[in-house]
């Protein structure tokens, strides 16, 4: 039987503002360890876009920090595919605070990108229902994929 947790699955990763200046270091590190980019988008969220994506976090002191932040500049959303991404992707990202990262896992992104315990780099779902959720936030709609060249239309 094959282990739920050896999988090919998909996850949602997105590259947080402060992070976008160091998008292509982490996009190599994800590819050295063997995710792959399936999906990638950047966008410059609303506060309600921001509020939405972390509802689970709304009655949290930090939320209003955190959606700030996250409306700070433009975000780069990722799909990810591969064995075990989610909890591979999450354990490349380490602890959600980026100076407990440097002490304890000083090779992860947070570690490395990361500012504190806030403004932290990157985002990973956090188990297979919220990558459910979070891939079609920011990948919404079959309808928005780029026609096939030499469709009808395009060759009249
Ligand atoms: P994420 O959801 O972004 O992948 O991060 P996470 O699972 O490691 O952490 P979570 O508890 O879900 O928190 C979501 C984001 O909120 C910010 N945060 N600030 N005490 C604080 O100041 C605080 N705690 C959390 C971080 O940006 C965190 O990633
Ligand atoms: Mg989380």
């Amino acid at each position: 039987r094959r282990l739920l947790s050896q999988r090919t699955q998909r996850t949602l990763a997105i590259v947080k503002p402060d992070g976008v200046a160091n998008l292509g270091h982490i996009l190599n590190a994800i590819t050295l360890h063997g995710l792959k980019v399936t999906q990638a988008r950047m966008v410059r969220l609303t506060r309600a876009e921001a509020e939405t994506f972390y509802a689970e976090h709304a009655a949290r002191t930090f939320f209003p920090k955190l959606v700030e932040y996250m409306t700070s500049g433009p975000v780069v959303a990722l799909e990810l595919l591969g064995r075990d991404a989610v909890a591979r992707w999450r354990q490349m990202m380490g602890p959600t605070d980026s100076e407990a990262a440097r002490r304890d896992v000083p090779d992860s992104i947070r570690a490395q990108y990361g500012t504190d315990k806030t403004l932290n780099a990157v985002h990973g779902s956090d188990g297979a229902e919220a990558a459910a959720r979070e891939i079609p936030f920011f990948f919404p709609a079959e309808r928005d994929a780029p026609r096939p060249r030499g469709s009808v239309e395009l060759c009249g």
